[in-house]
């Protein structure tokens, strides 16, 4: 994979292309190399120790009468005006997904779990069999030459120090099932919390983890708007162009989007609405086996509902897992940041007539 050259791999893994990043330090104010280079190994755990120690703060013990847990890392100050001096950092550890390192002293051991891709997100594999890899970073920044059958001892002497360090960072049980990981974070918020009300209005930019866990579970979304005939605008989202669903009025019929990563769009579309006080309601019923046996986790029949009558409905093969998107909300009343749905011109295509609440239901 050339995405990271010249380091291996990719974001996740814990060779060099999943863990080199850039870092500026500007504090004119007081570091006076200028437009000078660093080299010493530092990790993202040494930032708070360097901010610390650059503003005069001791980290305390306890705070509010809560015990502090130590910092992991060491401050960088003093490398700001002595570009060659020791390494303050002595070690190390890594650990994403399965995914494994440790570094000690121009020394490091690495193993990419299962040999998994990031894209292969269904691979359960035992951690035994992990192989590992062993580079000596001080010489060979690019991690280009594994020496772990030149110096196996090494590479033992440094496995146990990753154990040491998993021990001690809260690193075990290793737990590589990503699909009931990611699908995991969902419901911590609510536990078996089943009926969400939302107000109209208000209940905009909440963000997606933070909304009603629809992902994967049977669920209904509903409301009752008093229909002049004239309305037309998004009545919930989550998500935007990436992914999601949005329930709106537009051209005086009821319509339902759900965006898979933009590829795949599922359309419900009702006949002209009544006008009057109305009930509208999307219906979703998980359905995990129905395309040719083939376990499909999330997909399932989405239904659309006028006044209890069905208008619409369709089998939604490709859903999403875990997120929509990293940067958009749940909106009743419009659609903020970017659209679910192109057939609406732009966001945030905010409803037109009067909400009072919806109410999304999960009827697993
Ligand atoms: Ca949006």
């Amino acid at each position: 994979m050339a995405g990271n050259t010249p380091f291996p791999y990719f974001k996740q893994s814990e060779h060099r292309g999943g863990q080199q990043d850039a870092l500026v330090m500007h504090w004119p104010n007081d570091i006076k190399s200028k437009g000078e280079i660093r080299n010493q190994y530092h990790h993202i755990s040494d930032i708070a120790p360097t901010i610390m120690e650059a503003a005069g703060i001791e980290r305390p013990d306890e705070y509010h009468g809560i015990k502090q847990q130590p910092f992991t890392g060491v401050s960088m100050n003093y490398s700001f005006d002595n570009a060659d001096a020791p390494n303050a950092k002595k070690r190390q550890y890594y650990e994403m997904f399965g995914n494994r390192a440790i570094w000690e002293d121009g020394w490091k051991a690495v193993t990419l779990h299962a040999n998994r891709m990031p894209w292969d997100v269904n691979i359960v594999k035992p951690f035994e069999e992990d192989v590992w890899e062993l580079y000596h970073v001080a010489e060979d920044f690019s991690e280009s030459t594994d020496l772990a059958a030149e110096y196996p001892e090494k590479l033992e002497e440094l496995e146990k120090i990753f154990e040491e360090e998993a021990w001690a960072n809260q690193v075990y049980p290793l737990y590589d099932d990503m699909l009931a990981r990611l699908n995991a974070v969902n419901y911590v918020i609510f536990g078996d919390k089943k009926v969400f009300t939302y107000y109209a209005p208000g209940a905009v930019r909440i963000a997606e983890k933070a909304s009603v866990p629809v992902k994967g579970r049977s669920h209904t979304i509903e409301t009752t708007i008093d229909l002049k005939g004239n309305e037309e605008g998004v009545i919930v989202s989550c998500g935007g162009m990436t992914g999601g669903y949005t329930m709106y009025i537009k051209g005086g019929k009821l319509h339902f989007d759900y965006n898979f990563l933009d590829g795949v769009h599922y359309h419900l579309t009702s006949p002209k609405l009544p006008s009057g006080s109305t009930d509208l309601k999307f219906n979703f019923i998980l359905d995990r086996s129905k395309i040719d046996g083939t376990l499909k986790p999330w997909s399932g029949t989405g239904e659309l509902f006028v006044n209890g009558e069905k208008v619409d409905d369709d089998y939604f093969e490709m859903m999403h897992i875990s997120t929509y998107s990293l940067a958009e909300n749940f909106d009743v009343g419009m659609d903020s940041g970017t659209q679910v749905d192109k057939a609406y011109e732009g966001s945030p295509f905010a409803f037109t007539g009067t909400l009072d609440k919806v109410v999304v239901t999960l009827t697993d």
